[in-house]
């Protein structure tokens, strides 16, 4: 019966067709005759708007008269992806719509094409973002997402001459229906400026306020976040900068008219672009005001809401919790003290406790290049109050240090959010763990690590309960439903319908199933369907055919040392060299293989552009090579993106999540593929492990050393004789010969391993990678053996959900409860 509380933008093909046809008319002023695939996108992305605002409006209308608790997600990074794909399924009207736009002769594939991804994210944390709002909505949790509508998302990768090439994403050049501008709902904010001491005429306390400094304005652009089967639609609102409308007079009368302007137009530059960085830090002016200028903007609306409700401050904990995605947002728990304290004056504790009960903060990496610190100078200029805030913090901090653990200077030392470094550096992550209650890594083995590495001081300061695991997910309606509908629909089937998008435990009930012949039968036929969907999008970017009978081997992900995909292309050399020595009778029995990477660089990461380079020349040579033919491809998918995704993760026989052990904190799209059917190689590394426990050890091709190793491995290269493994040392000759190209293009990626320690433990893990390789081949010939891995698999990847993450949010770390909107 819950059909029926689902909200429809429409409820049969006329209807949509008349909203449709009317939306083309007066809101894009255009005629039926004259309306293209893009004029059909937007109107019907408009139409499934219309409801979904109604919605929308129900729901906070609901908590506003309800005032629940309310989590708040502050994340930089939110990367949607396309909206309209989605919108349509989780509303259930995919169907009359493209029955609809079909009449007009429109194909809903192309008019869903039209749209551009939302691409204000880098990879993994801004992905997990989407999902969860996704998830918070799906399960009727009071919500919001806050972030930075910037003008550029994450840049568009060409490949030319097989390196990579960055151009910008201007997502906004059409009509964005998605978004709804909230002109009215401002904020100012300052920057720079200087700190005031004064004594208030009615205590006779001693004050300090902060004034003095440019104001520059944050405008709200709300998007609606559709929920599945449910009424509810939660908000993200994203922030904009603009110009503040005070003009600066002096300048203007001083008749410097065109400066004055010049000035302000820079206030916009504030929400310009994404910084293009993954899991790596750059201690850049312009982040830092990013930072505070979304943080500030939030904080300040968050207050609003909670003002209205009149209750006294120390309830605040009780209505609001706000979660930090990793330290980007760390300052809001100084930008909340200075609030509390300088404009609401309480007293330092009250506030304080105030702060550390409403915050949480997720790490996302163990990674020392990806730990924000900001330089004390650059800091203390551009928010000179926050500065003395934070010595204030880290003066009480210390002081409770010292208590807990007397005379022991070293402890000081190396907690202290001031590393007395030159020069010297507010260290955010020690100040995000200090103003929160909660902090939480996100697989096992992550969360492990953090607090017997990075963290452990404070684990012993604060003792271990306010460390905690939340093993991430992902959105089963994204990444299941609207990425693989054929599967979906086959196990709706076997399942009794789509309860299993909702309740993603549902799946076991797939085990029975895994050695039944003709549900395998009609598995790998879906499995071979959604293979010919990417040769599709191959044939059609690289000119490449691809075999679709071959085994399709799949690593899509940021192009990073410690994600070694170096790793990946120096075994395909080896696979090359292997099939070359063969005779023809030898080779004629080999699995076809295709080798398929694809990611983006940071633009200036120079390793990662080497990798990029590395795998499309040998590409260059592999697929020219008239022996090996189809037995071996290589191809580099240019671009890849969240839509692109949609399109990958269903095709893969064997996908590769394969970091040195202990560096990836838990990967999702090991997730994505695993609940796609595909199988995988990898290493004993984030939520790898948690994977192997759910779908058990038969059903994965682990290899490698293992975290606990890494250290000493490290310790080891540094102090004796690099000895490569026989078939690696191979494969640098070849590649030394000229075989791919110049060999000098290469010499730093080889010398990265050869010569200077080989940090990420390529030489280290080669043998134990080509062993797995080959069990691969083996067990792939086994076609009905491989599809009962396979169904088991997907059968044991409910955990994986991100409701269940959500839902454990909720109730362990947020304190919060969901609220349905039911039908009124
Ligand atoms: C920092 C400073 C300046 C500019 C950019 C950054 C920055 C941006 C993104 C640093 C790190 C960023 O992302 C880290 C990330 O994506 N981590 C991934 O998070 C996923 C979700 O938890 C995990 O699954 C991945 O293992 C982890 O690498």
């Amino acid at each position: 019966t819950w059909k029926k509380f689902v909200p429809k933008p429409f409820e049969t093909k006329e209807e949509f067709q008349k909203i449709f046809i009317n939306h083309v008319e007066t809101t894009l002023a255009r005629s039926l005759y004259n309306c293209d695939d893009a004029a059909a996108f937007e109107a019907t992305a408009l139409s499934a708007r219309d409801k979904l605002i109604s919605s929308w409006n129900k729901t906070q209308q609901k908590h506003s008269i309800r005032d629940p608790k309310r989590v708040y997600y502050l994340s930089l990074e939110f990367l949607m992806g396309r909206a309209l794909d989605n919108a349509l399924l989780n509303t259930e009207t995919k169907g009359i719509s493209e029955e609809g736009i079909n009449d007009f002769g429109f194909r809903m594939e192309d008019v869903l094409d039209q749209e551009p991804d939302a691409a204000l994210g880098n990879g993994g944390l801004g992905r997990l973002a989407a999902c969860f709002m996704d998830s918070l909505t799906s399960t009727n949790q009071p919500g919001w997402g806050y972030g930075l509508r910037y003008q550029y998302g994450i840049f568009k990768q060409k490949i030319v001459d097989g390196y990579q090439v960055e151009q910008p994403d201007y997502w906004l050049t059409f009509n964005n229906p998605w978004e709804i501008p909230r002109k009215e709902i401002s904020v100012d904010i300052m920057f720079y400026g200087y700190v005031r001491k004064y004594t208030d005429e009615v205590t006779g306390k001693q004050c300090k306020t902060w004034e003095g400094g440019d104001l520059i304005k944050a405008v709200a652009y709300d998007f609606p976040v559709p929920g599945y089967g449910t009424k509810n639609t939660n908000n993200l609102r994203l922030w904009s900068s603009v110009p503040t409308s005070e003009f600066d007079f002096q300048k203007f009368n001083d008749g410097d008219y065109e400066s004055s302007v010049s000035e302000q137009q820079k206030a916009e530059t504030i929400t310009a672009v994404l910084y293009p960085n993954d899991n790596f830090y750059s201690g850049k002016e312009l982040r830092l005001k990013q930072q505070y200028f979304w943080v500030t903007a939030s904080l300040h609306d968050i207050l609003r809401r909670f003002k209205k409700s009149k209750r006294p401050w120390k309830e605040f904990p009780d209505q609001v919790a706000i979660q930090l995605n990793d330290t980007h947002p760390t300052i809001a728990i100084v930008e909340l003290q200075r609030i509390l304290v300088d404009l609401e004056h309480l007293s330092w504790d009250e506030a304080w406790d105030i702060v550390t009960k409403t915050f949480g903060y997720t790490n996302h990496t163990v990674l020392p290049e990806a730990l924000e610190k900001w330089p004390v100078d650059l800091f203390g200029n551009l928010l000179p109050r926050h500065l003395e805030i934070i010595y204030d913090i880290n003066l009480f901090f210390l002081q409770k240090v010292e208590k807990l653990f007397p005379n022991d200077r070293e402890m000081l030392s190396r907690v202290s959010v001031i590393e007395e470094s030159n020069p010297r550096q507010v260290r955010m992550a020690y100040l995000a763990i200090i103003g929160s209650h909660k902090v939480n890594g996100v697989a096992e083995l992550h969360s492990k690590l953090i607090q017997t590495s990075i963290f452990k001081d404070f684990v012993k300061i604060y003792g271990p309960d306010k460390f905690t695991n939340v093993t991430n997910g992902i959105t089963p309606r994204r990444w299941l439903n609207q990425a693989n509908p054929l599967l979906s629909k086959l196990i709706s089937e076997k399942l009794g319908g789509y309860g299993f998008l909702t309740d993603l435990d549902k799946l076991t009930g797939l085990k029975k199933y895994a050695h039944d012949k003709e549900f395998q039968a009609r598995w790998i036929e879906i499995k071979n369907a959604n293979k010919r969907r990417l040769a599709d999008l191959i044939k059609s970017q690289t000119g490449i055919e691809v075999n679709n009978e071959a085994l399709f081997d799949i690593q899509v992900k940021r192009i990073h040392e410690y994600k070694r995909q170096q790793l990946n292309i120096l075994g395909v050399v080896h696979r090359y060299l292997t099939l070359k020595a063969m005779s023809k009778e030898e080779r004629s029995k080999q699995v076809p293989r295709v080798v398929i990477i694809g990611g983006k660089s940071a633009p200036g990461y120079y390793m990662a552009k080497v990798i990029i380079k590395l795998v499309t020349s040998v590409g260059a040579v592999v697929n020219n090579d008239e022996e090996i033919g189809d037995l071996l491809k290589v191809i580099f998918i240019e671009d890849y993106n969240v839509s692109k995704a949609e399109i990958i993760t269903p095709a893969s026989d064997i996908s590769q999540h394969i970091s040195t052990a202990g560096t990836e904190a838990s990967g999702t799209s090991n997730m994505k593929f695993v609940l796609n059917g595909g199988l995988i190689l990898g290493t004993v590394d984030g939520a790898n492990v948690e994977i192997t426990r759910e779908i058990g050890e038969d059903n994965i091709f682990l290899f490698g050393h293992l975290a606990e190793d890494v250290e000493d491995l490290r310790h080891k290269h540094r102090y004796s004789q690099f000895e490569a493994s026989p078939n690696l040392a191979k494969v640098f000759e070849v590649i030394e010969s000229g075989m791919f190209g110049h060999p000098g293009i290469f010499t730093n990626l080889i010398n990265s391993i050869r010569n200077d320690g080989d940090h990420y433990l390529v030489n280290d893990d080669f043998q134990s990678y080509l062993d797995a390789q080959d069990l691969i081949d083996k067990e792939f010939v086994d076609k009905d053996g491989w599809a009962s891995k396979s169904i088991n698999s997907v059968a044991g990847m409910g955990f994986f959900s991100s409701d269940r993450a959500i839902l454990e949010y909720a109730d362990s770390i947020w304190n919060i409860e969901a609220l349905p909107v039911e039908e009124s």
